[in-house]
């Protein structure tokens, strides 16, 4: 069933100027969704209850994106666990509860491919969360994006919230960070072939083995499947995976990114720096039933 949104609906994008929200909101924009609210890191904390029931009662929104969280790639993952188990925990929590306490219509939550275990069938079916234990670089940030869909579940089920969750792979797109030490592999490794052209170098340092398979999804692609999966998925007990459904290794992605910045540049591998999960390919056989493809190739 399609769920119609009107045009004029008070739509809250929860982390409106990240990589998924900016794209969210140009993605609600285009379609002339006039009365979107959205709320600065300084104009709201969300890992304050307090604040975030005042600010839902004051602007009472009535459908919800909560894609705001603290992010990073394998290295920030690895070094700033406490950050990203807390602040990725209370923001789901107190967004979460705030639109139950203010009648929220309907809530989509975003998590991450990395909810899954490190050792697990490829591609990774929703039913094979909680069967095994997590990758160590990211279990805490890992155990949060689970219990946020816990969460999500666990109001549907005792106040019947219309919450539902999705979980997106590796993204990419306009709004990604380029830092060197934070970021993901991709905007990482497209400065760091941009930086050795300019620098006239012979090589570039990519971490790991290069043997580890990554799927990338193109944000636009992500903000496309969060508007349909809130007009149409109603599985409120079950999370949806978003992908391609295609991988490439991170080795084939070095090399075309060279190709492309900095033609001729020789690859190193520093071993050194940890490969991560081996593989995390979702199962986007729910989505495509849906009837959703991603446009956007690698
Ligand atoms: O993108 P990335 O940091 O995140 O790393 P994950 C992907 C793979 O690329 C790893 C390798 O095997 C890295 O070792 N890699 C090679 C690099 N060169 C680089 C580089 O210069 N920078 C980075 N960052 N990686 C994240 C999770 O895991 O995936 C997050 O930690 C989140 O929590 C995100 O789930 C989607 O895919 O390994």
């Amino acid at each position: 069933m399609l769920i119609a949104i009107p045009l004029d609906a008070r739509i809250y994008v929860a982390g409106h100027r990240g990589l998924v929200g900016s794209a969210i909101v140009r993605r609600l924009r285009e379609e002339g969704f006039g009365n979107l609210l959205t709320a600065s890191r300084d104009q709201l904390d969300l890992r304050d209850q307090a604040a975030v029931n005042y600010w839902f009662k004051a602007n009472r929104p009535e459908y919800v994106f909560m894609v705001a969280g603290t992010v990073g790639g394998i290295h920030a993952n690895s070094t700033r666990p406490a950050e990203f188990i807390y602040d990725n925990l209370m923001m789901h929590a107190t967004v979460v509860h705030a639109s139950h306490l203010h009648g929220t219509k309907r809530l989509l939550y975003l998590g991450s491919s990395c909810i899954y275990p490190r050792e697990t069938a490829q591609p990774i079916r929703e039913e094979a969360l909680l069967t095994g234990l997590l990758e160590p670089t990211n279990e805490p940030y890992a155990i949060a994006k689970i219990s946020g869909i816990k969460l999500c579940q666990a109001y549907h089920r005792q106040y019947g919230c219309d919450f539902i969750s999705a979980m997106p792979t590796n993204l990419y797109g306009p709004g990604d960070t380029f830092d060197l030490e934070g970021g993901h592999v991709l905007p990482a490794l497209m400065r760091r072939f941009h930086e050795a052209r300019a620098a006239g170098a012979g090589e570039v340092t990519v971490w790991g083995s290069g043997t580890p398979r990554r799927e990338f999804l193109h944000v636009d692609d992500l903000a496309d499947a969060c508007v349909f999966l809130m007009r149409r998925y109603e599985n409120r007990d079950q999370h949806v995976n978003v992908g391609t459904g295609e991988d490439v290794t991170i080795r084939e992605l070095a090399e075309m990114v060279r190709d492309v910045v900095a033609p001729g540049i020789e690859l190193r591998f520093d071993s050194s720096k940890p490969d991560g999960m081996p593989r995390k390919l979702p199962d986007v056989t729910r989505l495509h039933a849906l009837g959703w493809r991603h446009r956007i190739e690698l």
